[in-house]
């Protein structure tokens, strides 16, 4: 059933489009009912408005925190229509039936994202009349419509002109449901405030308003459905705040995950890094003055994996950075008498536009390739509130962050033979890796590159053994690092023979006297970082 309006009351804190929105409605013939400043916005520029308090017949009152709550506002939204009963106690109470209700709400989450936000500040911008307002009216959708979001505002004007100034059944329910999954996350948002303020980490009862960004393809598999939400966050530069470059193939599920991993990676170096991920584990990763040459040393850290790989680096894409990753893959390509050789994504916090231009010229991946613009990244602006989460079937398991990156001041060295000051560069940078890497994890690395990653095995022995396989030769000399510590002797063993120099890992064993013993007996240099870092 279609709706003719005729009365509208419009109370927005986001005056955007609202003078243009109300003019179209009173062309339209309907009488605008409005709030203080919304009222005054719109008689200002010629729209004629009933003001609030002429209906209630009240002030405005308590600083505005009264202005709408009344019943001769709720029901004139609440009240059925065809129901004789609330006809009968509309007309004996005065209450005239309001068709649109055009609400958005004090602006609660942008006001506590301020810096000087007080709590005062932050209770006052608890909007109670506008989520009242647009639930009473979302209730009552078969009768009423309710507008949140300047972004409808065209909508809503386009059907009433093309229906003699009725709005249909379904763009109300469309309405309703936007309506009340707004007025949710409101309320998420200021429990979650109240959380934070109250010091509760974990509280009884979480709400999380997430926002659809887009649907995807699929998920992880062709026969799962997807789409990626993004969560309410401080706006850290991250993957998922990022903004995806035109052109490019269309972004896939398991491209977002392995993208995240990329660039949470590099976003822990200062120095110009690079990483090559693929199935979330970095097969490639090395700091070096010169992003072109980090780059490189990432990439053939392991050709063989960079294939359909995803890139991160923490520099600017500059024309020169663009060709140095084009030129890798097609050498290499080639060189491995493997043709189609590409990246799937490229992520850095700019590209250059001739860059840009560079990349989508390249017929063989670079038109396909998607490019993830993050903007600088700071360190010092790490989201500390965010959980870490993940899903078990029937429930998420929530905890904090991992931000503990390299303490050096907790870093203690029980051997005999102590690193050198280039081995301390090697053994963080493989630190950091292992942080990265799913456990359990082994990294071998030398002159600030990776040489070899054992991820994901189900035993520590195993990964080393797999790390130094793929390092060979060059593990001579090499530091290792292990997210864990060492059960047993076996690793380090195992390193000996291989030639390793140094060794990382947390420490804490029982075992750790022998495992120190095994070191000191090959001369290994042995530090110890007091915490570890499994990622499951
Ligand atoms: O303080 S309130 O919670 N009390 C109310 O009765 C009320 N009615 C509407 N805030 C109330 N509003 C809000 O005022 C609306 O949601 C809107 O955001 C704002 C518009 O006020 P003005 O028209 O004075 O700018």
């Amino acid at each position: 059933m279609d709706v003719t309006v005729k009365t509208a009351l419009i109370s927005v804190s986001d005056k955007t489009g609202v003078v243009d929105f109300a003019k179209a409605l009173a062309q339209m013939g309907v009488r605008i009912i409005s709030t203080g400043g919304t009222a005054a916005k719109l008689s200002g520029a010629g729209v004629e408005v009933v003001s609030i308090d002429a209906v209630t017949g009240f002030p405005e009152m308590m600083d505005g925190r009264v202005k709408t709550l009344h019943p001769r506002i709720h029901g004139a939204l609440l009240g059925l229509r065809d129901k004789s009963q609330h006809v009968e106690a509309m007309t004996e109470h005065g209450i005239e039936p309001i068709d649109l209700v055009c609400v958005n709400l004090y602006p609660f989450e942008a006001t506590v994202a301020r810096a000087d936000c007080t709590f005062e500040d932050a209770i006052e911008n608890i909007d109670i009349g506008g989520p009242s307002m647009i639930r009473s009216a979302s209730k009552n959708h078969k009768f009423v419509a309710v507008v949140t979001d300047p972004g409808q505002y065209a909508q809503v004007i386009e059907q009433m002109r093309n229906n003699n100034g009725a709005l249909s059944a379904s763009l109300r329910s469309d309405l309703a449901r936007a309506a009340f999954a707004l007025t949710a996350a409101y309320d998420a948002a200021i429990a979650r405030y109240l959380n934070a303020k109250a010091g509760v980490e974990f509280p009884n009862r979480i709400s999380i308003a997430l926002t659809q960004e887009t649907v995807l393809r699929y998920g992880e598999n062709p026969h799962q459905s997807a789409a990626l939400y993004k969560l309410p966050t401080s706006g850290e530069p991250s993957v998922c705040n990022g903004r995806l470059l035109e052109g490019g193939t269309e972004i896939s599920f398991n491209n977002l995950l392995d993208a995240n991993a990329a660039f949470e990676l590099v976003k822990e170096f200062d120095d110009p890094a690079a990483v090559v991920v693929k199935h979330l584990n970095p097969c490639g990763c090395a700091i070096d003055d010169d992003i072109n040459i980090a780059y490189r040393k990432a990439y053939e850290g392991d050709v063989v994996s960079a294939f359909g790989g995803i890139i991160a680096v923490n520099r600017n894409v500059d024309v020169e950075l663009a060709q140095t990753i084009m030129e890798s893959y097609g050498r290499f390509g080639k060189a491995l008498g493997a043709s189609g050789f590409f990246a799937e994504v490229i992520i850095s916090p700019r590209f250059e536009e001739d860059a840009v231009e560079i990349i989508r010229t390249l017929k063989t991946w670079g038109s396909r390739v998607r490019l993830i613009e993050t903007g600088p990244i700071d360190r010092t602006k790490l989201d500390t509130s965010e959980f870490d989460v993940r899903c078990i079937i029937g429930g998420l398991l929530l905890q904090k962050r991992d931000l503990v990156g390299w303490e050096p001041e907790v870093v203690t060295c029980p051997t005999q033979t102590k690193p050198t000051p280039e081995q301390l560069e090697d053994l963080r940078m493989a630190w950091l890796v292992a942080k990265h890497t799913k456990s359990n994890t082994i990294i071998l690395a030398k002159n600030k590159r990776i040489l070899g990653v054992g991820a994901g095995q189900m035993n520590r022995v195993e990964s080393g053994l797999l790390a130094m396989k793929q390092a060979g030769e060059e593990a001579r000399g090499a530091v290792m690092a292990s997210d864990a510590f060492f059960p047993f002797p076996d690793n380090v063993e195992n390193a000996a023979e291989a030639g390793i120099a140094a060794i990382v890992q947390p420490g804490g064993s029982k075992k750790d006297p022998e495992v120190i013993a095994a070191a000191d007996a090959h001369g290994i240099a042995m530090i110890f970082t007091g915490k570890r870092h499994f990622k499951h």
